[in-house]
């Protein structure tokens, strides 16, 4: 049977649900502001940095701020995130992961994570996840934000792996394109509305198992 060299999996919405923490702080900021927005505009949010975030919630109505409020702004926002994560435990990692994780670790294929998060090692160490991945890739180890692939061309370089025999476990457009940009496997998991780029999208990992992923892929 094929296997990939790596699996590198996204955090947020991926590993564990934290985006409904990002959306309420976010909401929360631009409200402040004067400024509303739904869901749908929050899927433009996910993936994407905390720099970027605040400028397209801010773009929504054209305003312009100087540099020391909006590092203002990003760090009353961050605060709030911090309190909502600090909440995390082991029982918070969706369902089906940790199965599915453990299923790779004995198939001995090399694991890491990429995230744009800045606040993924905090959420890796509430989740007790720090021994389960060879590689952590967070948004402190990058220059450019997904949809760039540098996030993930860095794990795959950290994991020896080719980055065409690597697939990328993703929640976000940004995140799918990002991984497609590098010339990686992408699954997204979610829904086919927002994730159509990827390679298969699966709606999450909940009875599957790696054997029944890898030949979904392999009859692509
Ligand atoms: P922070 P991921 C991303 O995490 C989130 O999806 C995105 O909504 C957030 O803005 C970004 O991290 C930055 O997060 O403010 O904690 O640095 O999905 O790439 O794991
Ligand atoms: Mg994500």
């Amino acid at each position: 049977m094929w296997k990939p060299e790596a699996c590198i999996f996204d955090l947020d919405g991926v590993i564990v649900e934290t985006s409904d923490a990002h959306f309420k702080a976010w909401q929360r900021l631009a409200e402040s502001l004067g400024i509303s927005f739904g869901e749908e505009f929050n899927e433009q949010l996910k993936g994407v940095s905390r720099r970027k975030s605040i400028e397209k919630i801010l773009a929504l109505e054209d305003r312009q701020l100087p540099e020391e409020e909006i590092q203002r702004l990003m760090d009353k926002k961050n605060g709030w995130y911090q309190d909502s994560i600090a909440e995390l435990t082991p029982d918070d990692i969706l369902e089906g992961v940790p199965e599915f994780l453990t299923s790779l670790q004995q198939m001995e294929i090399p694991l890491g994570i990429g995230s744009s998060s800045k606040n993924a090692p905090y959420i890796i160490d509430y989740l007790q996840l720090n021994d389960t991945f060879g590689v952590i890739i967070d948004g402190n180890k990058v220059d450019n934000t997904k949809p760039d692939p540098e996030v993930f061309l860095k794990g795959t370089k950290a994991l020896n792996a080719d980055p065409s025999k690597t697939i990328v476990f993703e929640d976000a457009a940004s995140g799918v394109d990002a991984a497609n940009n590098g010339g990686m496997i992408s699954v997204g998991v979610g829904s086919q509305e927002y994730l159509g780029d990827a390679n298969l999208v699966i709606s999450d990992f909940v009875g599957l198992t790696p054997q029944k992923l890898f030949s979904q892929l392999n009859e692509k």
